[in-house]
């Protein structure tokens, strides 16, 4: 009998990875999407340029079937999404008790937990396709209860797709529903996913590894995503160009600088893994030169991707001076009507929800030959603690 080959060393660990929040340490394998510091994010290897303009329920089909669907699987997978777009009324009686004051994210959260409360099954997949169906109708009701809109909102029309039914039920006055239409689809689809280690990726995974369940799993990935380093920085740079309000480059440049001297990050730039510009960043800037160019927000935001990267270049600590996917989302999003930046994370959450819900599909029946990644138990080392006994 041969041996089993030693297992392939990747990184040596040193007492440098300690607190570093698992930075560059390699913990598990992922088969939805991959991030190369100088690529950017792939769905099932495919570059997300390639991907940006797809229909958003093929990309979902894409990260939970690791193939593009010929026209027969698009067809059947929409059918199917529309047959599992039932969000049951108490999700919105539930809704309807919270306080308005509350984050938008605070009611995705608590929409979902809600869903999951009487709508989960036993298998992981049917689980991730209910909530991927339902997430548009559950947005429509967060903006039409929190507005008070919620009397003579539409009755869901799953068949019009993903997209085009939460338009329809958000219904928002004045608003272009072309523009807003295919703002919200190459939004979705750039938001997805972003390979095995964004945090509100790992947390979910986290949790559902005790076996808990897709919908606890997923409410605990929202609330890591609303922080403004990573989901809610969407939100955070809009209110930031509002503030800086011109787009001329020495006054942007004052702004910066006056931010960076007061220890506040510059919100839409810097990246984890990311070392040159996000191409997410720059689909969305394309898209931007031809729906809105002459915006004043996008001018601003314009100004910023030219002059930030060259300021964030003087400081040696940071990794990666250039725009990440947050410096123009939130822009977009209010040209077409979305004016009300708290809810851009919302947005970012509803798409996340299908990459994530597809890798913890994989992490808990494909991996380990269909056993499933054990709990996540990581391991730290004492500090400041002697061994000691009560007197
Ligand atoms: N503005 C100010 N300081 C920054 C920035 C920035 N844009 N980027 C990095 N730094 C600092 C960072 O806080 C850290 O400081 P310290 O050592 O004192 O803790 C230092 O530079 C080194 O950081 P990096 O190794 O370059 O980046 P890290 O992986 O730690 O953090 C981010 C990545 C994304 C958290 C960081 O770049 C950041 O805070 N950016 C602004 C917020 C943002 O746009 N987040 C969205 C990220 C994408 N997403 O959607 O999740
Ligand atoms: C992103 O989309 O950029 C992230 O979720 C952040 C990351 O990959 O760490």
């Amino acid at each position: 009998m041969t041996p089993n080959p030693a297992p392939k060393s990747l990184i040596e660990i040193t007492e440098a990875h300690l607190n570093t929040g698992l930075r560059g340490v390699p913990v598990g394998t992922c088969r939805t999407s991959f991030v190369t510091p100088e690529g950017g994010v792939h769905y099932v290897g495919y570059p997300i340029d390639e991907l940006a303009e797809l229909d958003p329920e093929d990309v979902v089909f894409l990260l939970h079937y690791k193939h593009l669907p010929n026209p027969d699987e698009a067809s059947s997978f929409r059918k199917d999404l529309a047959a599992r777009a039932t969000l049951p009324p108490h999700v919105a009686n539930v809704l309807q008790a919270m306080p308005k004051e509350g984050h938008p994210m605070d009611w995705l959260a608590v929409g979902l937990q809600t869903l999951g409360s009487a709508n989960k099954t036993e298998d992981w997949r049917e689980d991730a396709l209910n909530m991927t169906a339902c997430m548009p109708e559950l947005m429509a009701l967060i903006f039409r209860i929190r507005e008070e809109r919620f009397e003579g909102m539409p009755e869901s029309r799953p068949k019009l797709g993903l997209v085009a039914n939460f338009v329809h039920m958000l219904d928002l006055p004045g608003a272009d529903k072309w523009a807003l239409t295919k703002v919200l689809r190459v939004f979705l689809v750039l938001h997805m996913d972003h390979g095995g280690g964004n945090l509100s990726t790992f947390t979910g995974k986290a949790i559902a590894s005790s076996h808990s369940d897709m919908y606890a799993s997923m409410v605990g990935a929202m609330n890591a995503l609303f922080g403004p380093l990573h989901g809610r920085a969407n939100q955070s740079c809009l209110d930031f160009v509002r503030r800086i309000g011109t787009d001329d480059s020495d006054a942007v440049e004052k702004f910066v600088r006056a931010e960076l001297a007061a220890k506040r990050p510059i919100f839409g730039f810097g990246h984890a893994v990311l070392r040159t510009e996000d191409p997410r960043a720059a689909i969305q800037f394309a898209l931007g030169e031809k729906i809105c160019p002459n915006d004043s927000n996008f001018k601003i935001i314009r100004t910023l991707r030219e002059v930030v990267p060259r300021v964030l270049s003087e400081i040696p600590k940071i990794s990666n001076p250039n725009a990440n996917v947050d410096i123009s989302s939130g822009t977009l999003l209010n040209y077409v009507g979305l004016v009300d930046s708290e809810y851009y994370t919302t947005f970012f959450g509803w798409a996340r929800t299908a990459g994530i819900g597809a890798q913890i599909v994989d992490e808990r029946t494909i991996m380990r030959a269909g056993r499933g990644v054990p709990l996540y138990r990581p391991k730290y080392i004492a500090e400041e603690q002697q061994e000691q006994h009560i007197e």
